[in-house]
Order: C-alpha cells, then sequence, then structure tokens
C-alpha cells in the first residue's frame, strides 16, 4: 500500500509492523465525538475506587520525573506509526504514590468528555506506559489529546486515551467505550486481538 496516506515499511521496519497494519505517512487523529477543550489550568486528574482518593493538579504532575518516551503506535483500523517521540510521565511514577487496595485487579480509565477504556491492573502498571503532555518537542496538540493523555505502547491505541483526567480502581473488570462496542476486551496487535 502506497500513495498519499501510507508508506511501504523500510526493510529494517517490516518485523516492526503488526500483521494488518499499514504505516501512515502522518498522524492521523482519531476521535469518537466533540474534542473536549481543557487546558493545564483547569486540568485535573483524580484517582477513586478501591484507592485512598486524591486529586492532582497539572503542577503535581510536572513535578514528578519526566522523561523522553519514542515508542509505536497501532490504531486497530490498521494503520500504525512508528518511532513517534513522547516526553510524560511513566504511568508507574504515579501508581507508585497511591495507596490502592490489595484487591484492585481492574482500572477504568477516565477522560473529559466521557471516554473510557479498561485494562487489567498489570496491563496498565508496565513500565513502558506514561501520560504524555509533549509530543515532538512541542506541547500535545488538542486533537492528539492535550494537555494530558495516556499511551500504552503494547495495545491498539484505543488504550491510549486522550483528555485523560481519572483512573477508576476496580477489583472486577468493567468494559470502557470501545470494549462495550465490540472491540476486543485486551487489544495487542501482534495477536490481531481487534474484535471480541
Ligand atoms: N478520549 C478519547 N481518547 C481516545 C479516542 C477517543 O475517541 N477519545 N480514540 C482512541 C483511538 S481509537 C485511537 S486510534 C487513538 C488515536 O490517537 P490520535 O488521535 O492521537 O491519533 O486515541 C484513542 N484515545
Ligand atoms: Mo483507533
Amino acid at each position: 500500500m502506497g500513495g498519499k496516506f501510507f508508506r511501504k515499511p523500510e526493510p529494517e521496519e517490516s518485523d516492526r509492523v503488526p500483521p494488518g497494519q499499514h504505516l501512515a505517512k502522518g498522524f492521523p487523529v482519531l476521535t469518537y465525538g466533540d474534542t473536549p477543550q481543557v487546558t493545564t489550568d483547569n486540568w485535573e486528574f483524580r484517582v477513586w475506587g478501591l484507592v485512598k482518593e486524591k486529586i492532582f493538579s497539572w503542577s503535581d504532575f510536572m513535578a514528578m520525573p519526566q522523561h523522553d518516551f519514542t515508542k509505536d503506535f497501532h490504531c486497530v483500523t490498521h494503520w500504525s506509526k512508528l518511532d513517534v517521540q513522547w516526553t510524560g510521565i511513566k504511568v508507574t511514577d504515579l501508581i507508585n504514590q497511591l495507596e490502592l487496595d490489595p484487591k484492585v485487579r481492574h482500572v477504568m480509565v477516565h477522560c473529559y468528555g466521557g471516554y473510557t477504556t479498561n485494562l487489567p491492573l498489570e496491563e496498565l502498571v508496565q513500565e513502558e506506559n506514561f501520560f504524555a503532555h509533549t509530543l515532538l518537542n512541542e506541547p500535545l496538540p488538542i486533537k492528539h489529546g492535550g494537555p494530558m493523555r495516556l499511551v500504552v505502547p503494547h495495545l491498539y491505541a484505543w488504550k491510549s486515551a486522550k483528555w485523560i483526567n481519572g483512573l477508576e480502581f476496580l477489583d472486577h473488570e468493567e468494559l470502557g467505550f470501545w470494549e462495550l462496542n465490540g472491540y476486543h476486551h485486551r487489544g495487542e496487535p501482534w495477536a490481531q486481538e481487534r474484535y471480541s
């Protein structure tokens, strides 16, 4: 596949493109519904459920260690983008500050605008997952989830919630927006876990 929107993988990239995926030339935007307008001044991040409830501000997140991440991005609608460069905060650096109930097994990710997606706790607390506020050294554009989004590189990108504003900790699995609408509950691109 080639043309305006897609390109062929270079030979050294081909083993990084999961089955059924094509490389996007740009960075497509995939949003269901309206794009919420949130600024760093009014952005809030709340943790609740089986955890000591807490609200974090933008400056709380900026005070945590900041890291650069270069990660591949795979949308279930068959486009991928390799080596996306982000800056942000490791999910584990946030989780380590929380007082989680030992019964927690699942997490619901919540966003401004009402989007949700679910993850088992063990999929969320991987070292490579992060909250991104910067894309290619610029503030994360609103259409890509600014001011803050989650990025879960090892799963299809519907788990990488844009305009994130909280985590709800659960002892059982609940399904998020796309998971309720037929997407796979896990979504691992190499196993093509697209739909359930
Ligand atoms: N809040 C919110 N997050 C979201 C979505 C959405 O519609 N709303 N779409 C998801 C899907 S399906 C994909 S592929 C990626 C797309 O991210 P992008 O628009 O930055 O490419 O965001 C994910 N996160
Ligand atoms: Mo997607």
